[in-house]
């Protein structure tokens, strides 16, 4: 019983320091999504596998000043009253993240040139703060990948069926984060299905509920002595 105790206390200081490095890089959903959002309307960015010329990411520009290792993605997904969707029918998720070189726009591909996660359910958590609101957190960490200082841009987009899983949009913000540009969202969908352009500024202009987060400064030394640590104590109340 003893030494379950000191394994249980061990992984908690582990899991408690890891998330206290990881800070936002960006952040256009602040602290109450409801807030930031209110009045806005969504864009899509879904991937469509039985509509695939259809499928489209929208993305929003944004700035470290630092290299940052990702850990989490988070935005904010609506859906029109009265449909099916949610973030749980989603069979796989995309974390697309491009360039931003001389202020030209990105590709239209639903993959960043920089980096593009494929994520699975399981690296997906969402919280539902209102009716066809939800907000999805995507885990980041297993890709190890460390981003330099630089200006991008960002896009989530699930993998579901409109047959079965409906449709989801990502919802639009009022807030700009600190050096990102205001109102330059955009839509990009590869295939044309909409008919609206490959590559073209959501209409009406808008910021994105796109949210990233990093983790600075790895301490894994710092880690491991906090284990140390904790375990001496116990071993010497047990003594
Ligand atoms: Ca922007």
């Amino acid at each position: 019983m003893r030494k379950a105790s000191v394994c249980a206390l061990g992984f908690g200081l582990l899991a408690f320091s890891t998330a206290a490095f990881a800070i936002p890089i960006f952040d256009q959903i602040g602290p109450d999504p409801l807030v930031s959002g209110a009045g806005q309307p969504g864009t899509v960015s879904q991937n469509f596998p039985d509509f695939p010329t259809f499928s489209s990411i929208g993305i929003d520009d944004f700035q470290t000043l630092a290299p940052f290792k990702l850990t989490a993605a988070d935005a904010v997904f609506v859906r029109n009253p009265g449909t099916v969707f949610t973030p749980a029918g989603a069979t796989a998720w995309t974390v697309s993240i491009y360039s931003l070189a001389g202020g030209t726009n990105p590709a239209a591909a639903v993959t960043g040139d920089v980096q593009t996660f494929n994520l699975t359910p399981a690296q997906m958590t969402f919280t539902n703060p209102a009716a066809n609101t939800f907000v999805v957190s995507l885990n980041l960490a297993a890709a190890n990948v460390t981003l330099p200082a630089g200006t991008y841009w960002m896009g989530v987009a699930p993998t579901a069926a409109f047959g079965t899983a409906g449709q989801g949009f990502v919802l639009e913000s009022s807030l700009v984060a600190a050096g990102a540009v205001p109102l330059n969202a955009r839509t990009i969908n590869p295939g044309n299905g909409f008919g609206n352009g490959t590559n073209i500024q959501t209409n009406p202009a808008a910021n994105l509920e796109l949210r990233l987060f990093g983790d600075p400064v790895p301490e894994p030394t710092s880690l491991a002595a906090v284990g140390l640590a904790t375990l001496a104590i116990v071993r010497r109340r047990r003594a």
